[in-house]
C-alpha cells in the first residue's frame, strides 16, 4: 500500500471512531444546568430528576448504539400496568436514582445515564453511564408518562423536569391551591409571566410521589399545562429544550419569590387584568382567558 493509500484509510478510521462523549453539547448541558440548579438551592440531596430526549444520530457520533451495557427494569411500575411502547427505541439522558445534582458536573459517568426504551416495556437499554451500577431515577415512569402526553400536543417537547424551586414550594403553604388563583397571583408578580406561561399552571393535590398514580396524574395536567405543580413538594416542567424548560420554571420560581416578599406587607400597586390582556395581546400569546377576571 503506497504512503496516500495509508494515509486514506487512517482518515477512514479516524472518522468511524467515536468522539469523547462528554465532550457532547448534550452532557456537558446537563452538567451545567444541574450545577446551576443545585447553586439556586432547588435540588437538595437527590431532590430533582431531569430527562432529555436526545437525538439518535447525535448520539451515534459518540457511542455505539449496538453496544448495550445492561437492562433496566422500570422501578415503582406494576408490571404490565405502564405501556411506554410509544417511545420505543428513544433514546433519554436521565440523572441516576438517589445522586445529587451537586455532584453531577465533577462525575457525569456515575450520576448520568443514556437509555433507550426497549421494545415490549422491557425497560432500558443502559448505553453509556450509571458507571457505579446506578440505575434511572425513581421518577422515571412518571417522567416517560409526561414525554407521551407532552408529544402528543409538542410533537417538539424533549424535556421533562422535577425540581423543589423554594419560593414556589413556600407559596404552597400560604396560597390557595386553585389553578386559576395560583396562575392568577403568578401572572400578577412579573410582567412576563402571561408571556412565559400564557397556559398557566396546573396543580396537584399532595400525593405519595415515585407511583404510577401520580405519574399519570401529572401527564395528565400535561396535555394542558407545560408546568405542574406538585403540592409541597415541587414542579415538574416541560419543553422543547434544556434552557426552556428551565426558563419555565425560573420564571414561576421568580414569581413566586416576589409573591413571598411581598405577601406579608400591604398591596399599593397591582398589574390589573386588563393589563394582562394587554400583554398577552400584544405578545399575541394564546392566553387562559377564564383566568382572568374581565368583564
Ligand atoms: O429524585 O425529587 O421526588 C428525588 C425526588 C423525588
Ligand atoms: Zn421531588
Amino acid at each position: 500500500m503506497g504512503f496516500m493509500d495509508e494515509l486514506k484509510k487512517a482518515g477512514k478510521e479516524l472518522k468511524r471512531s467515536l468522539m469523547d462523549i462528554k465532550t457532547a453539547p448534550f452532557v456537558e448541558e446537563m452538567c451545567r444546568l444541574t450545577a446551576n440548579m443545585y447553586r439556586l438551592g432547588w435540588d437538595e440531596r437527590n431532590g430533582g430528576n431531569i430527562s432529555y430526549m436526545l437525538d439518535e444520530k447525535e448520539v451515534a457520533e459518540y457511542l455505539d448504539l449496538n453496544n448495550v451495557i445492561r437492562v433496566i427494569p422500570l422501578m415503582g411500575v406494576e408490571e404490565g400496568k405502564f405501556d411506554c411502547s410509544a417511545l420505543a427505541g428513544k433514546i433519554f439522558i436521565v440523572t441516576g436514582t438517589g445522586k445529587y445534582f451537586k455532584n453531577v458536573q465533577e462525575d457525569p459517568e456515575a450520576n448520568l445515564g443514556i437509555v433507550r426504551v426497549a421494545e415490549n416495556n422491557k425497560g432500558l437499554e443502559l448505553l453509556w453511564g450509571y458507571s457505579d451500577g446506578g440505575r434511572t431515577t425513581s421518577e422515571l415512569p412518571a417522567h416517560l408518562m409526561c414525554h407521551m402526553a407532552r408529544l402528543k400536543v409538542d410533537p417538539q417537547n424533549r424535556v421533562v423536569i422535577h425540581s423543589h424551586p423554594t419560593n414556589t414550594l413556600a407559596m404552597n403553604y400560604v396560597h390557595e391551591l386553585d389553578e386559576k388563583k395560583f396562575t392568577h397571583t403568578l401572572w400578577e408578580m412579573c410582567t412576563e409571566c402571561i408571556v412565559v406561561f400564557p397556559e398557566g399552571v396546573g396543580i396537584l393535590p399532595w400525593m405519595l410521589c415515585g407511583t404510577n398514580t401520580i405519574g399519570e396524574a401529572t401527564a395528565e395536567k400535561m396535555s394542558d399545562y407545560r408546568l405542574v405543580v406538585w403540592a409541597m413538594h415541587g414542579v415538574y416542567g416541560s419543553g422543547r429544550t434544556l434552557d426552556e424548560t428551565f426558563g419555565l420554571i425560573e420564571t414561576v420560581e421568580k414569581a413566586s419569590q416576589i409573591y413571598m416578599l411581598t405577601c406579608n406587607l400591604p398591596r399599593i400597586n397591582t398589574i390589573t387584568d386588563a393589563q394582562l390582556k394587554e400583554i398577552a395581546e400584544f405578545f399575541k400569546v394564546d392566553y387562559r382567558k377564564d383566568f382572568l377576571n374581565l368583564k
